[in-house]
């Protein structure tokens, strides 16, 4: 089993997009768990590269093409790690924020999200902080949750926090953060609600609040 999943994160690193989503579909067939082909086999490879790109061994373009792999073989994982037809437990409106287009990890908070039966409104990447609140106000969202990706724009999700406050629905939502630079140290700074480290969570702390608030 482990060679399989090795072959996916090295095709993931040579950016093999289509024998990735080959691979994924064999590993699926031979049973194996989608939370393992996602775990051990395509977030591996991503470390390898993301450690390759800090070290400034691979550059952009690489790390682009790895990250197409990346989303050919998460897409067929979504409908196993998502399972479809759960009734809505609650609204999220979900995005990365402004300046930063990374979005593996915040594609990765959906599926898990709606795997809980949470409804997500994805608004992707760069997403201004009253975006966020206009949407959420418009929507009756209970939740707010941004992905930063980089520390020069994780600042910006203060700035969410202050446009709810503005928009006077600071006491009707939660802002949820996350990404690699964020921590729980920094949520608290910002006045935001919850940190979580990875997708799970966060997605298993979006439906414990959303039923806090239910
Ligand atoms: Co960029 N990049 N990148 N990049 N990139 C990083 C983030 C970096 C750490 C690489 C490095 O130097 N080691 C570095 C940031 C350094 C810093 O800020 N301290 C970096 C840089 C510098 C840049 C550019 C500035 C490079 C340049 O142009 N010179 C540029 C910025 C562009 C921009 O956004 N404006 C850039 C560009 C790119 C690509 C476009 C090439 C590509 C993105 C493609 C895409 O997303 N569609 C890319 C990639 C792929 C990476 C790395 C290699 C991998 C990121 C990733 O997808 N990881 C990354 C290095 C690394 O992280 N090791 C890097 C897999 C993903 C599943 O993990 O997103 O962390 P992650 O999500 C995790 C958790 O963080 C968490 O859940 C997931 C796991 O379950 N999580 C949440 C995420 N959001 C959450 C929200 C939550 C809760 C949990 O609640 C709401």
């Amino acid at each position: 089993m482990m060679s399989i999943l090795n072959d996916i994160s090295e095709n993931l690193q040579r950016g093999k997009a289509k024998v990735v989503k080959e691979l994924v579909q064999q590993a699926i067939d031979q049973g194996i768990s989608a939370k393992e082909i996602l775990e051990d086999g395509l977030l591996a490879g991503m470390s390898v590269v993301g450690e390759k790109f800090k070290n400034n061994e691979v550059f952009v373009p690489e790390v682009l093409v790895a990250a197409r792999a990346m989303n050919m073989g998460t897409a067929l994982l979504k409908p196993l790690l998502a399972g479809d037809g759960v009734e809505s437990h609650g609204k999220v409106v979900l995005g990365t924020i402004k300046g930063d287009l990374h979005d593996i990890g915040k594609n990765l908070v959906k599926m898990m999200m709606e795997g809980k039966g949470l409804e997500v409104i994805d608004l992707g990447t760069d997403v201004a902080p009253e975006k966020y609140v206009e949407v959420a106000k418009n929507e009756g969202c209970q939740i707010i949750a941004c992905s930063s990706l980089l520390t020069t724009t994780m600042g910006m999700m203060e700035d969410v926090v202050k446009a709810a406050e503005a928009a006077g629905i600071r006491d009707q939502v939660k802002i949820m953060v996350g990404g690699a630079p964020v921590t729980d140290e920094f949520c608290k700074k910002i006045g935001a609600d919850k940190y979580t480290a990875d997708a799970a969570s966060a997605a298993d702390a979006a439906l414990e609040l959303c039923e806090a608030m239910a």
